[in-house]
């Protein structure tokens, strides 16, 4: 297919409630959308590189440095027919996972296009609906965050992610189970302890959790695998795994029993469906995180989670969790027994509002 123009918008999405993590508060969420123009279909990707490089090494601008100078010139005018054509043109520009996921992304909505079928199904999918879960930011006090949870526990979610962080972990934890001793909960610590505070990890033992995601250092995978040896509750890895060969590394140390992918922040679908792919055939479940994407990267990441080893239920919730107005049509909802419908459309499924994507956009570049 002839790549013919490529469209990118910056956005700024204002969150519904503020989302605070070990790493900071976030009121809104910065992405880049990107659209592909190619034989009179558009193929719609989003890059999840954030405002700040808090989360990730990558920012908004470094990722928009990258599309711009380094991606987009390779692909643009030419005719490319294939992900794995684009991933060896890309093969000399290292790292940017992010960058390169959000524009691999819009390829893959293209191609689904192209053939007339669903993203998950060109991506290998065979759930017709997904479990879902939600991902909790740290609140004021423990009974904020009871409330909270009874909240989500009644819109449908059958799986509680609470963010920690030290000082705001075991009391939280403690005064939830006390509450509601049978709800699926799990605990995400972005990177917000060392080994020094192995005490404090040992004591998420006795709260019955399905797993405590990335407790150490985001670049880290051998201490995880000595703290995993000193714990009963599983371990997790977010941050630490950007491509098949993190995967293995953690997988054959003993760092985590369970992976977390993101397509953002392994490169993109390829390479999510090869750590997918790896993982299933070493008995380790994997489920999909989330961004805060708008209703473009969220429909992408309910077909990847349509593939067979999610077995865990994702961090991808209801639109109306995230943004008053998503961009999207139709937005997502989750049904009652806390599983989301795989869009069934050609591409990602779903329709962009474009003018609801005007009204986030705060800067945009053409490129043809
Ligand atoms: O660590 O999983 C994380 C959001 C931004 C950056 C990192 C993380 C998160 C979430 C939100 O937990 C998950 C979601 O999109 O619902
Ligand atoms: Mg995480």
């Amino acid at each position: 297919m002839l790549i013919e123009k490529i469209e990118l918008r910056h956005v700024k999405m204002e969150l519904i409630t503020p989302f605070e993590t070990s790493m900071g508060v976030e009121l809104d969420e910065e992405h880049i959308i990107i659209a592909v123009y190619s034989e009179g279909i558009i193929g719609w990707g989003e890059c999840v590189a954030e405002e700040t490089p808090y989360y990730s090494s990558e920012t908004v601008k470094t990722a928009w440095h990258i599309l711009k100078d380094f991606l987009i010139p390779v692909i643009l005018n030419k005719n490319i027919n294939s992900i794995d054509e684009v991933i060896q043109l890309w093969n000399r520009i290292r790292g940017h996972r992010m960058a390169k996921a959000g524009l691999e992304s819009a390829l893959w909505d293209l191609f689904a296009k192209s053939k007339n079928i669903s993203l998950s199904k060109l991506l290998g999918g065979t759930k017709n609906s997904i479990e879902v879960g939600v991902s909790i930011g740290i609140q004021e006090t423990p009974q904020i965050l009871i409330d909270k949870v009874k909240q989500f526990l009644s819109d449908g979610y059958g799986r509680i992610k609470i963010k920690i962080a030290p000082g705001r972990d075991i009391s939280y934890v403690k005064a939830l189970r006390d509450e509601l001793p049978n709800i699926r909960l799990q605990v995400d610590a972005n990177s917000a302890y060392t080994l020094g505070n192995v005490n404090i990890l040992t004591a998420f033992d006795s709260y019955n959790l399905e797993l405590i995601e990335q407790p150490l250092a985001y670049d880290d995978i051998y201490e995880h695998s000595i703290l995993a040896k000193k714990l009963k509750t599983p371990l997790c890895l977010d941050e630490s795994i950007h491509s098949l060969g993190d995967t293995k590394a953690a997988v054959e140390l003993g760092s985590c029993k369970i992976i977390n992918i993101k397509p953002g922040r392994v490169g993109g679908y390829t390479e999510s469906k090869k750590i997918h792919d790896y993982c299933q055939s070493n008995n380790i479940p994997v489920w999909h995180g989330g961004m805060l994407e708008s209703g473009i990267g969220r429909a992408g990441n309910i077909a990847l989670a349509s593939l067979p080893n999610f077995i865990l239920p994702g961090d991808i919730s209801a639109s109306k969790k995230y943004y008053k107005h998503d961009i999207i049509d139709p937005s997502f909802d989750i049904n009652k027994d806390s599983t989301m419908n795989v869009p069934k459309g050609p591409g990602i499924g779903v329709e962009v509002i474009q003018s609801q994507l005007d009204v986030i956009t705060i800067y945009k570049e053409i490129f043809n």
